[in-house]
Formats: C-alpha cells, structure tokens, sequence
C-alpha cells in the first residue's frame, strides 16, 4: 500500500480507542497517510486536549471538530481543508447515531424524530460529508469509505432504527458512486461484524450478538477492527481502483450462513 504514502485522509468517528476509525487511522498512519481526524464536539471542558491526547500517537496533522447533526458544520470542515490541503484524498464516514429506546423497542413503536434522527446522523451525514468535501474529492482523485452493518438488509436483533437507516446509507452509496465515478471518486461501504465498541454498547444484548456472528460465521470468531481497517486501507489504495458502489462484508462469511 506504498501508494497512501502522503496521502490526505479525513478520518470521521474517533469516539476512543476502540472507535473502528481508530483503527482505520492506525493503518494509514502506517502506510505513511497524512491525517485529518474530526472530534464530536460536545461542549464538555477539555474534550479538544482529551482528544488530542488520545489520537497524539497517530501524529494527526489536523484535528478538526464535527457535528452532522449541527447545521453547517460539515461545511466548515470542507473550507478549513480547501485553506489547508485544497485535496481529499480519502474519506472514512464512521458516524452513527441513534437513540437508544428506538433500537431496542418495537419497531412499530419508532417515532419520527427517533428515525429522521438516525437517518441524518448515520446516513445523510455521508450525502452531506461529500457534497461539501466534492471539489476536495475530485482534485485527489478520492476514495470515500462508509461504516455499515448486516442489519440493514436483515432482521437483527435491537438494531431497528439503525437497520433502516444503514439500508439507507448503502444505497446512497451506490448514488454516490454513479455520479462521482467518471470524477475518478470512488464510494464504498464495509459491512462489518459486531466489533464492541461505544456505538455498540448502544445496543441491547449486543454480546449475545457477537457470540451468535461467531458462532454462525466460518472463522467461528469474531472479526477484530483491525481487519475492518485493512480492508478501509484497501480501499483507500489504488489497488481498489476497480471497485466502487459497493458493500463489501468484513464478517468472517457471517453474511453467506448467518
Ligand atoms: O459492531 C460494531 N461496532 C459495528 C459498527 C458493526 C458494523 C458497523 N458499525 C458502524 C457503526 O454503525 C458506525 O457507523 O461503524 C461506525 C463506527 O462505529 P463504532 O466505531 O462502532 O462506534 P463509535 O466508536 O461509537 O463511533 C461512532 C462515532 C461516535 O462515537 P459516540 O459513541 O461518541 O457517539 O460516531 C461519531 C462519534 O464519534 N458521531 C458523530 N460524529 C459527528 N457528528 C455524531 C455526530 N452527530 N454522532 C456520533
């Protein structure tokens, strides 16, 4: 993967060490990538120093904050990055959201600010991300990787809310993907296996879940973030060159048995 080598990769969806993003900025760290990382800003005292503490080891060049959820934040990281960089070379969309009563309820029970809620955050956020990051994308020639799950095309278990809004995101995807094509942008998304990280905490009996994937997927274990990041590292390469508009699965098979 000499190829990464000074690439400028924006990582969203650091939440701590056992953020999936973690890991992806991990590797292309290693590949030499040079790194944009966005922080939730909460308005908590210190969340900016508890951050770069956190994410010192990956020597970010850039550590930027962004809410999807707050009007024109998205926005404002697209101008700091034309003023700094003026190009994108990769994007890893690793935002999720949704609140925890609309996961784990009935189904019918889903309000509607609960489901536009998931949906903007975990999905529209991606359509957003990119619109404002396009003119960055297309000078760099860029890769766009987003962070997905089985039950947007399956029933899991206290994943509802989410499911829907993952099944919207992959086809946003495949949008995405056709229309920034001929731009030589490339859109994909990787389905991976139940990682336990802060996100999915969120949801009920989640180790139940995770002894289920292992038990039903052909590794009979359970997939680790730093294989989901090998393969956001691959993508992020130009040996991917060939691939966009999909969803590729990072679950040990779970997806041809489960
Ligand atoms: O088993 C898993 N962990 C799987 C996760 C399996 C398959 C897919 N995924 C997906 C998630 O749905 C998500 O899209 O991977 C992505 C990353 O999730 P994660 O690494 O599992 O979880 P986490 O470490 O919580 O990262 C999600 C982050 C948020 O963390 P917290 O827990 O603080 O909400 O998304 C960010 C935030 O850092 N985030 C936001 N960023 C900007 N604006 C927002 C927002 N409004 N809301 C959440």
């Amino acid at each position: 993967m000499e190829d990464l080598k000074d690439k400028r990769a924006l990582i969203t969806g650091i939440a701590n060490k056992r953020s999936i993003a973690f890991a992806v900025a991990e590797d292309l760290a290693r590949y030499g990538a040079r790194l944009a990382l966005t922080y939730l800003p909460l308005g908590r005292p210190g969340e900016l120093e508890k951050f770069q503490a956190l994410t010192e080891p990956l020597h970010p060049e850039l550590v930027l904050p962004l809410d999807v959820a707050e009007p024109g934040s998205a926005q404002a990281l697209a101008a700091e990055l034309q003023g700094r960089w003026g190009r994108l070379d990769f994007l890893l969309h690793a935002i999720a959201s949704a609140k925890r009563e609309e996961l784990g309820g009935r189904t019918s029970d889903i309000s509607a600010d609960g489901f536009l809620l998931a949906q903007q955050v975990s999905s529209y956020s991606l359509i957003e991300l990119v619109r404002e990051t396009r003119a960055l994308l297309t000078a760099g020639q860029g890769s766009v990787v987003t962070l997905t799950y089985i039950g947007s095309e399956r029933v899991a278990p206290n994943y509802n809310v989410m499911g829907m809004a993952k099944a919207s995101l992959e086809s946003a995807v495949r949008y995405l993907a056709m229309e920034l094509g001929q731009e030589g942008v490339r859109v994909n998304a990787v389905s991976a296996g139940p990682i336990r990280t802060l996100s999915a905490s969120g949801v009920r009996d989640f180790l139940d879940l995770m002894h289920n994937a292992a038990a039903l997927n052909a590794f009979k274990r359970n997939i680790t973030a730093a294989e989901v990041a090998h393969t956001a590292a691959f993508l992020a390469s130009d040996l991917s060159s060939g691939i966009t508009g999909q969803v590729l699965y990072v679950d040990g098979g779970f997806n041809i048995a489960g």
